[in-house]
């Protein structure tokens, strides 16, 4: 105890969890410094500039509610905002709380590790530098580490390559190129469009066809907009009662899609489908607990892509036959459509993966298609992959990875035994990627503000999650998956893109129940953590 240390908090990562967590220790008169890998604020949006780069939360609801002059000055124009517009809103808030001077840019944390005798921490960096600190804080981000398969001569390639998760800052120009674009998910779902506009052809690769949903993008109506700020609080309050913390402000809709006749469930599709966005897995209050009412969701989706896709071969292969909204259901703007065009075609690489990468171009099926580029959407290692990557150890000369092994253990996704004053924000065990990811930052910084706060009135030097709550708080991760049909598919919740991963379902579903249990172990006296 009363080591010299050289702050009292680092934080990994300058993206909206950093940011708000410099912010709030400040509040608490401690200091505290960021450690951020890239050379300026933002973090996923500071990376993922591909084109067509668009948040799938209302840009309403996709930003901080903390500070209220903040919400009511910043004007967003889009339903759904573009990364730049994000990236200027992040710069904007970055200027605004003066936080820039305690961030440490073009820095990554190599290692971080507690020494029991002072209980403290001692972060290493990729600058050869050491800090010493009283605590750690985790807000290294959810997709944040790219995963780029290990395909075979895939540095032969002669044209240029790009991955959506680390794309270039000048605009990349495709007139005329023939492009391969692998993997269809999100990233590609909203690039392909922007990309087949531009290119002479794009050659698409798709492994596993996907659920989406037509953005409905527009302008934001100025009435609407005054309307919202005149009871912000009261709004984002509701969100945050919400399964996935926002749309609180739509009423929530109790019955099964089993429960109605054809005729009224087809109208309720179309409602939805009209209306557009993430709110359509809402539209049954069992799609994701009955695999009948999800056939039926997965049924109306496939007739809708017959019904925008001309050629009748391309529509089958564009047609998802597993769990609906068992992945990330994506958002997009004209994605279906594009393959009407002429110069966009679609290479099934489910049966046969893809072999090979060339000089010339990629090789499925024994075919080579030549590409002047190839673009990698092909996710990331999600939610533990930038952690695992820190080498953390705790105490008794415990490694993080090593605990890890099996898949992450912690207690409410924000500790873990072992690893005493270390945090996460948004962490594998809490809700995070199921919801609103600003709320969901918003909810972890304020109740780990509170408990260091606390501690620092209490002159308290270490908190630990305790194992049992820990492997209760698992179990209980594990039970609530095990209910519901999200452990039926190989999606990156669980691990299941990136090959040797623990296949363990990593969030939890719930951000409701979830904020009242972490209010209720902090009103306890931080029921299951263990202080001294
Ligand atoms: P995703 O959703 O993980 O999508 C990655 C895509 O890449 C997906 O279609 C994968 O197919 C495909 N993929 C990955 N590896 C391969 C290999 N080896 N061969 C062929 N295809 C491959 O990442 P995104 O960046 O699109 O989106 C991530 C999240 O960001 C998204 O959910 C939103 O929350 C925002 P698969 O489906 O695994 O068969």
């Amino acid at each position: 105890m009363n080591a010299q240390i050289d702050t009292d908090v680092v934080i990994v990562g300058a993206g909206f969890a950093g940011l708000y967590m410099l912010h709030s220790v400040r509040g608490l008169g401690l200091s505290a410094r960021v450690i951020e890998a890239a050379d300026d604020v933002g973090g996923t949006w500071y990376w993922n500039r591909y084109p067509g780069a668009r948040c799938d939360v209302p840009s309403m609801e996709y930003s901080y509610g903390w500070d209220d002059e903040l919400q009511q000055e910043w004007e967003w124009t889009e339903r759904y905002a573009t990364q730049p517009e994000i990236l200027s809103y992040v710069e904007h808030v970055t200027a605004r709380f003066d936080l820039r001077k305690d961030i440490t840019f073009e820095t990554r944390v190599t290692a971080s590790r507690f020494d029991e005798s002072t209980d403290t921490w001692t972060v290493k960096t990729d600058a050869d530098e050491q800090i010493r600190c009283r605590f750690v804080v985790l807000a290294t981000g959810c997709l944040s580490s790219t995963n780029l398969p290990e395909f075979d001569g895939r540095d032969d390639f002669a044209g240029r390559s790009f991955h959506t998760g680390q794309w270039p800052h000048e605009k990349v120009d495709f007139t005329d190129r023939r492009v391969v674009v692998i993997g269809t998910g999100s990233s590609a779902i909203q690039s392909i469009p922007q990309i087949a506009a531009e290119a002479g052809h794009v050659t698409v690769m798709q492994r596993t066809p996907n659920y989406t949903i037509p953005a409905r993008n527009q302008s934001l109506d100025p009435k609407e907009v005054k309307e919202i700020k005149a009871n912000y609080r009261t709004w984002r309050a509701k969100a945050r009662d919400a399964t996935a913390a926002f749309g609180g402000h739509r009423p929530r809709v109790d019955v099964s899609a089993k429960a109605i006749s054809d005729e009224e469930r087809l109208e309720r599709f179309e409602d939805r489908w009209a209306l557009g966005g993430l709110g359509f897995g809402g539209v049954f209050n069992d799609l994701m607990l009955d695999p009948e009412s999800n056939a039926l969701a997965a049924d109306f989706f496939r007739s809708k892509v017959a019904e925008i896709v001309e050629d009748p071969e391309l529509s089958e292969k564009l047609s998802p036959d597993t769990v609906f909204g068992c992945k990330r259901m994506c958002v997009d703007t004209d994605y279906l459509a594009t393959y009407n065009r002429p110069n966009v075609s679609l290479v099934d690489v489910s049966e046969t993966p893809i072999e090979r990468i060339t000089a010339a171009g990629v090789v499925a099926d024994g075919v080579e298609y030549e590409a002047d580029d190839i673009v990698y959407a092909t996710g990331f290692d999600a939610m533990t992959g930038t952690i695992e990557r820190i080498d953390i150890v705790g105490r008794g000369g415990l490694s993080l990875r090593d605990k890890w092994s099996a898949g992450p253990l912690t207690y409410l996704g924000l500790g873990v035994e072992s690893f005493p004053n270390l945090f996460l924000i948004t962490g594998p065990g809490s809700p995070s990627v199921l919801t609103n990811m600003i709320a969901s930052i918003e909810q972890h910084v304020e109740w780990i503000r509170d408990l260091i706060g606390s501690m620092t009135d209490q002159g308290l030097s270490t908190v630990e999650a305790d194992g049992e709550s820990e492997a209760k708080w698992v179990d209980y991760v594990n039970a609530v998956a095990g209910l519901t049909l999200f452990n039926n598919c190989s999606s990156w919740y669980l691990g299941a893109n990136v090959p040797g991963k623990p296949r363990v379902f990593m969030p939890l579903i719930g951000f409701p129940d979830y904020k009242v249990k972490c209010d209720e172990v902090a009103a306890a006296g931080y029921d299951g953590w263990v202080l001294n």
